[in-house]
């Protein structure tokens, strides 16, 4: 076990919101670490949004929990506790927004899934037909119920206090991350009224950020592991592979944890970065999620077990390469040979159930643009069609099943697939007719609609070995 070096006085900088497994394993690592090397009051209070169970846990053990990194020759304990105070959202929504008048806040931080922050993704805007952003926009002096509206009363109080502009990241998947954040922001505060919008915009910072570190759900084998170390029962043990990585861009409204000192990368421009990992790590994860869940395997670790699927994933980062624009410092096919170890971790049972939630914000982002330019190129799609093939099916089938489809948009997909046709190609023009699925163009494109037809025709008559096998047969 790897004792925390941080003093029982440490001043909380930073305010997080989503208290999730990514957090502990990821940010409140880097942040545990930057201080170690260079001081700093930046002790993290954390904010469950919407389950209090884990605030509660945290809090009943001081924000201390264990941090487990599997390594290929054993795991590595580390006591962690960087976070000084849990809070659940429900409940507590007006002590979280006071929070913002502390002078001695800097930095929100969040991660709350691609889903969680009421945007339509596709127009960079804020999706008025959510619930909880229409409410914000039409009552803004009723307590938010939206993240965007949670942090604009947040910023309201801390102008009011008199106090000078946060710094705003999201730790989030989605493209181009801080400055979607900063436009659903002021779009936000115009509700509040236009100097709101503009104090936000002149005083606050919102950095793009890429934030990588393959994190499962923790198992009641985590707890054990973490029992049997220490003694306790620490029920918010977290299990996470030994690769971290941080890149964030260099804007920032005030002063910061020294993050680099850990190992984070603070650049002018995190685009390439981003690409980079949306399109071959994450991209492949989805494929390796429907294709693996289609073939009855339960984690990312079998799927990588099964040589056709293995290859198709390697083949598809290949595809998925050939869609970012070079840029130094990074090394695709490097990275590609990284990732397809990193997913054979024996060790990390990542299983494909969790990472096939929320297809619908993840496909956009992940699938769909780099299939689009190259489609658009005049390209070769390749495995691009089996990937948009295997989600369309998986969601048809977790339909059918007793497993119900985890997806925001599941009443929309079910009514699109139950009403179309049992053919390939009416499935896919179903699913292109869906018009808050963000980036549904691509789908009708005439080369990527075929393509995409005989992977699910493929897929239907075969299963995804057999589909997965004829794709690279299409593809030497
Ligand atoms: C995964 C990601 O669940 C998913 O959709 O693709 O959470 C992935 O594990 C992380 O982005 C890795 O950094």
């Amino acid at each position: 076990m790897i004792p925390s070096p941080l003093s029982d006085h440490l001043g909380t900088g930073i305010l997080h919101l989503g208290l999730g497994a990514f957090h502990r394993a990821h940010q409140a690592a880097f942040t545990q670490d930057a201080i170690a090397a260079r001081g700093g009051a930046w002790g993290i209070e954390a904010v469950s949004m919407r389950n209090p169970v884990l605030a509660e846990t945290l809090s009943a053990q001081d924000g201390r929990f264990t941090l487990i990194e599997q390594h290929s020759d054993g795991p590595v304990l580390r006591d962690m506790s960087v976070i000084r105070r849990a809070t659940a959202l429900p409940g507590n929504t007006d002590q979280v927004i006071e929070r913002f008048a502390d002078p001695g806040l800097h930095i929100v931080t969040i991660t709350v899934t691609e889903k969680g922050y009421g945007a339509d993704i596709g127009a960079r805007a804020l999706n008025q037909s959510d619930a909880a952003v229409a409410h914000d926009l039409s009552r803004p002096n009723t307590p938010p119920q939206s993240l965007p509206g949670l942090l604009v009363h947040g910023l309201k109080t801390r102008r009011n206090a008199g106090l000078g502009g946060l710094t705003l990241m999201s730790c989030d998947n989605l493209t181009d991350n801080g400055r979607l954040l900063i436009a659903l922001l002021t779009e936000m505060a115009e509700a509040h009224g236009a100097d709101l919008a503009r104090w936000i915009e002149d005083a606050c910072r919102c950095p793009n950020a890429m934030v990588d570190r393959i994190t499962p759900a923790a198992t009641p084998e985590t707890f054990a592991i973490a029992k049997d170390a220490r003694g306790w029962d620490d029920k918010a043990a977290i299990e996470t592979e030994p690769f971290r990585q941080w890149v964030i861009e260099d804007r920032f409204a005030g002063p910061r944890p020294a993050w680099d000192a850990a190992g984070a990368q603070i650049v002018p421009d995190v685009a390439p970065f981003e690409a980079m990992k949306l399109r071959l790590l994450n991209g492949a994860h989805s494929m390796i999620a429907y294709l693996g869940a289609l073939a009855g395997l339960s984690a990312v670790r079998d799927v990588m077990a099964e040589p056709v699927l293995r290859d198709v994933v390697r083949r598809h980062m290949a595809f998925a390469a050939e869609t970012l624009s070079p840029a130094e410092g990074l090394n695709p096919d490097a990275y590609a040979d990284a990732l397809i170890s990193r997913f054979e971790n024996r060790a990390i049972d990542h299983r494909c159930l969790q990472i096939a939630t929320d297809g619908s914000q993840k496909m956009p982002q992940r699938i769909f643009a780099a299939a689009q330019e190259q489609a658009l190129a005049g390209r070769d799609i390749g495995t691009f069609a089996l990937a948009i093939a295997a989600w369309i099916k998986f969601c048809g089938e977790t339909d059918q099943s007793d497993l119900p489809l985890n997806d925001p948009l599941a009443g929309q997909i079910r009514s699109a697939l139950d009403g179309a046709g049992s053919g390939a190609a009416d499935r896919i023009a179903a699913t292109a007719g869906i018009v808050e699925l963000a980036g549904r163009e691509v789908l009708t494109l005439p080369q990527v609609a075929t393509a995409t037809a005989l992977a699910l025709e493929r897929l239907d008559a075969n299963g995804p070995l057999a589909a997965a096998q004829a794709t690279l047969g299409d593809h030497r």
